[in-house]
């Protein structure tokens, strides 16, 4: 509630006394003020609402079913010890099917989700992606032929590996302190 209003995480606070909230905020502010090569060139104006398109799609019809599939399947459970919601757990893997299957056509003619550039939007998928791995849904990505390419190409970066090996550390210790 210090740096959050509504109590959420993430929230930063910088050396400088700097507080922000919201992961994607969060993470354009810092692609921005430490120049990592995660967004398109400012004075590309296509590109930047291409990237603002991407993001726009990533948070409002993917974040949201997945967000729910986690919080039901994995935040209830180790959080409040609670079973999921099936019912809830569907409609979220319909609409994450529909997703995917526009995903799928749209993927033949770009690498990744914003164009052909590996941008942040591609990295905000990746939390809630591994989520449905850990639930048993990965054949959701698996299952097409070019949302699989373009997550093996996500993944595969040396850099997100070293992410993904970091957020099982972090899961594990947080099944851990919820048991
Ligand atoms: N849209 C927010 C989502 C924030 C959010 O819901 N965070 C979760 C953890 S991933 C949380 O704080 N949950 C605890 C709660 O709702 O009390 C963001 O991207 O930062």
């Amino acid at each position: 509630m210090r740096r959050h209003p509504w109590g959420k995480i993430p929230a930063i606070t910088t050396a400088e006394g700097f507080t922000l909230y919201e992961s994607r905020a969060i993470c354009k502010y810092l692609a921005t003020k430490y120049s990592f090569p995660l967004l398109p060139p400012t004075l590309d104006i296509e590109a930047t609402a291409l990237f603002d398109q991407a993001q726009s799609t990533e948070l409002v019809y993917f974040a949201d079913p997945a967000g729910k599939i986690a919080f039901e399947k994995v935040g209830k459970k180790f959080m409040l010890g609670l079973p999921a919601d099936e019912v809830v757990v569907s409609a979220a893997l319909r609409s994450i099917e529909a997703f995917f299957d526009v995903a799928e056509g749209l993927l033949q003619n770009k690498a990744y989700m914003a164009g052909n550039d590996f941008t942040l939007v591609d990295i905000y998928y990746i939390p809630l992606i591994e989520r449905l791995f850990v639930c048993g849904y990965g054949d959701i990505i698996l299952s097409r032929d070019a949302v699989s390419a373009w997550w093996s190409r996500c993944v595969d970066r040396p850099a997100i590996q070293g992410m993904l090996v970091a957020d099982k550390e972090a899961f594990a210790a947080f099944v851990a302190a919820s048991q």
